[in-house]
């Protein structure tokens, strides 16, 4: 809250500062124009924070972290000293998550840390995952510090979607080849066409003596440094870059971020089984700096109910500003553009009925035409399965999504009418569909009771209550029946005739009915073996 509190301030003193002072960090300034004062608008984002003091942790899987019950562990530098010990009830012996991100004393550090690696040859693994349910444009290295050495093996993952997808970041080993099978490379020898290559690296695995070396990077500076220079001047070409380059941006763009350790520090030699007590992970700070997203729309985000908010300007809204306010919807939003240098363009969502003509298309399309002979403006081309004057109405085939409103990319919704079952592809208001003769359901797919389905609805040829299959014959699938042995017709009502004449003499006998016996009478004249 008193970060929440002091960006405020900050802003308000930006506020008073000229636009040169800084890129893209004030939305709007009050100018004087000839035609009178008025307000100008330009691309804006909010300054870069650490964002350790947002995030929500958790660790996998669930037992990882040491103390419970109490162990012993020591260290590589004093191997046969294994008188620490970690007891998760005790406050000044228990290393939870949450020392990741505290703010340490001087030369005091606070670390999470895992059990030791007792079941080993049995892989020590750990997931440590950072969520900030918000996006996040990282602007500086992540840096993450191991206490008593850093991992042999490790990777780094990323998701975009709030953890429902997650994508390689970054590899780590001290041989990459044999870890994850990939040749070893360093970011800063990348190049302006590999910027965002998803790279292992051999620089933060190899041991070094614990105290020494404590940091593994995702380097984001010397990502920067390939077009801004080695000392970031040149921001210009970073900004235009990042713009132009397909996929520059998203690739450092994080909701969520995921290290999965995969081998701990072995202290330079070979896994020594007598001594398990020395190898487990340790993590005293993880340090990622960056900004909200917010498209550049907002040059605040805050931290409100739980999660990061960008504070939208433009008329838009939105926990990233991704769209426009209602009544200012009369083209498609758009993220502003840090093009062109210096101020970009804000892209501002526009109200209904200003600056735009006259023409309310609800989102759908951000283009108007003027038809002469009517003395009308028209929505041109409107998206989403939409039409007419205002992209008001759903295309031929679609209906009205009624939990939707005008300006939702969801408006309409594809009637899918079962091409065979029903007359056409339209359907009405709710989504029901014209039905053929037999079909039925709201898309034409069902039959109707006493039709069958077979590339269409047909009526039944039989069923089991007045279609019955006679003389011991069966309904096969409601399509026909399938006769006793000596009978034949749609319902087996006829005897087979055949050379011998004793059995159809029988035939009547047997079935006491009247109906039958006049089927069976009509079948044997029809046969020529009667006369009457
Ligand atoms: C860590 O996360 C990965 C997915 O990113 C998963 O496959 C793996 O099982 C997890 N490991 C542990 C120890 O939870
Ligand atoms: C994530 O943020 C959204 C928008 O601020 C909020 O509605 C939602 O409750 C948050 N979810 C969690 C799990 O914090
Ligand atoms: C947003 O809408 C308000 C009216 O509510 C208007 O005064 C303002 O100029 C608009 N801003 C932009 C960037 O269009
Ligand atoms: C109807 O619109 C709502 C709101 O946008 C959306 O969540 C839903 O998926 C839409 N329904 C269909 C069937 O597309
Ligand atoms: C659409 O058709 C169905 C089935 O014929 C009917 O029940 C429903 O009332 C119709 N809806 C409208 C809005 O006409
Ligand atoms: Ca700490």
């Amino acid at each position: 809250m008193a970060a929440a509190a002091m960006l405020y301030l900050l802003a308000f003193l930006l506020h008073c500062l000229p636009v040169a002072m800084g890129q893209y960090d004030i939305c709007k300034s009050w100018v004087t124009t000839d035609d009178g004062p008025s307000w100008e608008f330009y691309a804006c984002q909010p300054k870069a924070m650490r964002m350790k003091d947002y995030v929500t942790v958790r660790v996998d899987p669930a037992g990882i972290t040491c103390g419970d019950p109490p162990e012993r562990f020591c260290t590589h530098e004093n191997p046969y000293l294994c008188s620490d010990e970690c007891d998760a009830s005790n406050p000044d012996l228990a290393h939870p998550p949450k020392l990741m991100f505290d703010n340490e004393d001087e030369g005091l550090a606070t670390y999470w840390q895992s059990v030791t690696w007792r079941r080993y040859p049995e892989p020590l693994l750990a997931n440590i995952t950072l969520s900030w349910n918000k996006s996040i444009e990282l602007t500086d290295d992540i840096v993450i510090t191991f206490e008593y050495g850093r991992p042999t093996i490790m990777m780094l993952e990323k998701s975009l979607d709030n953890g429902r997808t997650w994508h390689p970041y970054q590899y780590y080993a001290d041989d990459c080849m044999e870890a994850f099978s990939m040749p070893a490379r360093r970011v800063r020898d990348l190049s302006t066409t590999s910027a965002n290559r998803v790279l292992c690296t051999e620089e933060y695995s190899r041991w070094a003596g614990s105290k020494k070396e404590k940091n593994v990077r995702f380097e984001v500076r010397d990502r920067f440094a390939i077009f801004a220079g080695p000392d970031l001047k040149n921001t210009d070409n970073l900004y235009t870059r990042l713009e132009s380059a397909k996929g520059l941006k998203d690739f450092f763009t994080i909701t969520d971020l995921r290290m999965r350790l995969l081998r701990p520090a072995l202290g330079g030699t070979y896994v020594q089984r007598e001594n398990l007590y020395k190898y487990f992970y340790a993590v005293s700070n993880i340090e990622v700096t960056g900004r909200c997203k917010c498209n550049l729309h907002a040059n605040l985000c805050t931290f409100k109910e739980g999660s990061l908010q960008c504070e939208c300007e433009h008329n838009t809204t939105g926990q990233d500003c991704g769209k426009c306010k209602k009544n200012f919807r009369s083209r498609s939003w758009r993220a502003g553009s840090y093009l062109p240098l210096p101020n970009g363009s804000p892209n501002a969502c526009a109200a209904a009925g200003s600056a735009f003509g006259n023409c309310e298309c609800y989102g759908h399309s951000n283009r108007c035409s003027y038809i002469d002979f009517l003395n009308v403006v028209t929505c041109v081309s409107c998206k989403h399965n939409t039409r007419g004057q205002h992209c008001q109405h759903c295309r031929l085939g679609f209906y009205r999504n009624s939990s939707a409103e005008l300006d939702d990319e969801n408006v309409c919704i594809e009637c899918n009418c079962n091409q065979i079952g029903s007359m056409h592809d339209r359907c009405n208001e709710t989504g029901y569909c014209e039905c053929r003769e037999g079909a039925t359901g709201p898309k034409c797919d069902d039959c109707l009771p006493n039709y069958y389905w077979r590339q269409g609805c047909f009526p039944n040829v039989c069923d089991d209550e007045l279609l019955l299959c006679q003389n011991g014959g069966t309904c096969y699938q409601n399509q026909r029946c399938i006769c006793a042995m000596g009978f034949k017709g749609i319902l087996c009502e006829q005897s087979r005739c055949e050379a011998d004449k004793k059995d159809c003499d029988g035939v009547p006998s047997l079935h006491s009915s009247l109906s039958t016996l006049l089927l069976g009478v009509l079948t044997l004249q029809l046969c020529g073996w009667v006369d009457l």
